[in-house]
């Protein structure tokens, strides 16, 4: 699940300001320099409010490098860089796989002969809302006691 987000993150005028005073004018623009938002997740008001505009995503972009950037009346222009980090939340379920893919078992066959059917999961999510997993067979499977499970630690 992802939520879109609108919030304010900071409020940029009083420190670019500082930056740009050698012109004594009003500034007349912000904006985020492209290449740092390629998916323009962001958006920055004429008042220096940066705020999300698009659901972010840590499993997709964990961190960005934002360059903001000011204009004056006459054209100069002052830069900021902010870092941001987005804190994982749990949105990825575990995503099971067999080795191998996929598992056949013959009839007729001694156990002893047969290769085992390995179960793994993956989950983008970081700890602990990733891996490792608990892993454990429904007690109404209906043919549990003709199957041997190991659960690995
Ligand atoms: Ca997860
Ligand atoms: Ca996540």
């Amino acid at each position: 699940m992802r939520a879109i987000l609108s919030v304010s993150l900071l409020y940029l005028r009083a420190n670019i300001s500082r930056r740009c005073q050698q012109s004594s004018v009003a500034f007349r623009d912000f904006r985020i320099a492209r290449e740092s938002d390629p998916k323009r997740q962001f958006s920055i008001s004429q008042g220096g409010e940066l705020t999300v505009a698009q659901p972010l995503d840590r499993e997709d972009i964990p961190y960005y490098n934002l360059r903001i950037e000011a204009f004056d009346e006459v054209g100069n222009v002052g830069s900021q860089r902010i870092e941001i980090y987005l804190i994982d939340v749990n949105d990825n379920a575990p995503d099971l796989y067999t080795v191998p893919d996929p598992c056949i078992f013959m009839e007729n066959t001694d156990p002893g002969q047969i290769p085992p059917c390995e179960i793994f999961g993956k989950d983008p999510d970081t700890r602990p809302n990733g891996p490792p997993f608990t892993m454990r067979v429904d007690p109404s499977y209906p043919f549990l006691k003709l199957v041997s499970i190991v659960f690995d630690p």
